[in-house]
């Protein structure tokens, strides 16, 4: 399946339908009154996002996207028919920016959350709205109100519980293969993997998804290599996951080179958990294994862990370990939240009083 991760679109909501202009005619009733119905509401579009979707390449196709106008209305009192929303369906991590790219407008997290893009123009009243007692035949009637119209963003931002990271040919995308049921592109050539893969692990019955991207290099975060138009791919993650090849010579330096280009990114990743594991054992024997990981843990300040996903050596107890970490994270989250509600209710108290004094 192709990927893409943003796109522009323009999408317009349908007008109102028209108010009618009629008056009821009987057989022996002289002055029937006025009957005009009213306009029906133009269709609105709505984007909502839904859990099986992982990429934008449909919106490659198609671009444009124009609910229908409202029904007019019709003698007899006949209110013209509503016309049907035109709903976009994005993948979970989906955010809305306005033209420039910039001003966010809206970031669908949740399956099943909707968002109104444009509002359909309301339908205009029939003339039967406007009889008074001095003008009992009314021969006026509403337009239907406008639709709006916008050219917008859609990016997404892929939403993982940890993200795979390292220089190219780590074997991240091995490492994601034999945790998870995702059947990535693997290969011994650098920047095998060209856009973000998802696969979902479990531990203990329980769910984690591992976001794999397209390995970074140095100078990733002025644009160099394919990683760092991807590196918003993890900004959402809890953990990083950092990848070393152990078979490389100088596993500090691989070491260094990736936090270099998270720090050049921004704290948004800089300051993420991250658990560092070497990679590929098979290939080394006990002593260079402790070696390199004795080195790694120096430069990292943590314990490092190591593993091969060839020969699925400790692929159990990293993946433990990320999940204790990723709920770590979640709890941390948690407690942010419920802080952050509670800060906000006082302003909304504190608001309030000053808005009493007021008065
Ligand atoms: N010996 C050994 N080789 C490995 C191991 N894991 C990956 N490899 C090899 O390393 C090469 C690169 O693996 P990938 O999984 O494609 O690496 P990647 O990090 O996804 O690379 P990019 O997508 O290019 O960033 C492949 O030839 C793999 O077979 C391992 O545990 N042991
Ligand atoms: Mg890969």
């Amino acid at each position: 399946m192709k990927f893409l991760d943003q796109q522009k679109i323009f999408i317009k909501s349908g007008d109102g339908g028209a108010g009618c202009v009629g008056f009821r005619r009987e057989k022996y009733i002289e002055f029937g009154g006025p009957d005009g119905g009213d306009g029906g509401r133009g269709g609105s579009v709505i984007v909502e996002c839904v859990e099986n979707l992982n990429t934008l390449i449909d919106f490659r196709y198609q671009q444009h996207f124009k609910a229908r106008r409202g029904g007019h209305g019709q003698g007899s009192n006949k209110n013209g028919k509503s016309a049907e929303d035109v709903i976009l369906m994005v993948p979970v991590g989906t955010q809305i920016f306005e033209e420039d790219n910039e001003y966010l407008l809206g970031d669908l997290i949740n399956p099943g959350q909707r968002m109104v893009l444009a509002k359909g123009g309301d339908g205009g009243r029939g003339n039967a709205h406007f009889k008074t007692s001095t003008n009992q035949a009314p021969r006026k009637a509403e337009d239907g109100w406008p639709g709006e119209e916008y050219w917008l963003w859609l990016q997404l931002k892929l939403i993982a519980d940890a993200g795979l990271i390292g220089l190219p040919n780590a074997g991240k995308s091995t490492f994601l293969a034999a945790v998870t049921r995702a059947r990535p592109k693997i290969a011994d050539y650098p920047f095998t993997t060209l856009h973000p893969n998802l696969g979902v692990g479990y531990v203990d019955g329980s769910e984690i998804v591992l976001a794999d991207i397209p390995g970074l290099i140095e100078g990733a975060h002025e644009g160099a290599g394919l990683g760092a138009r991807f590196l918003g791919h993890v900004e959402r993650c809890g953990v990083l996951l950092h990848l070393v090849d152990g078979t490389e010579d100088d596993v500090t330096n691989s070491y260094m080179t990736i936090r270099h280009e998270l720090e050049e990114y921004g704290d948004i990743l800089s300051t993420k958990m991250e658990l560092v594991v070497l990679n590929k054992i098979d290939a080394l024997t006990p002593d260079v294994v402790r070696q390199k990981k004795m080195a790694l843990s120096e430069v990292s300040g943590q314990d490092v862990a190591s593993v091969s996903g060839v020969a699925g050596t400790n692929l159990d107890s990293v993946l433990r370990d990320i999940f204790k970490s990723v709920k770590e994270f979640k709890k941390k989250n948690q407690a942010i939240e419920q802080y952050d509600n509670k800060t906000d209710k006082m302003d909304n108290k504190a608001q309030e009083r000053n808005e009493a004094d007021y008065e």
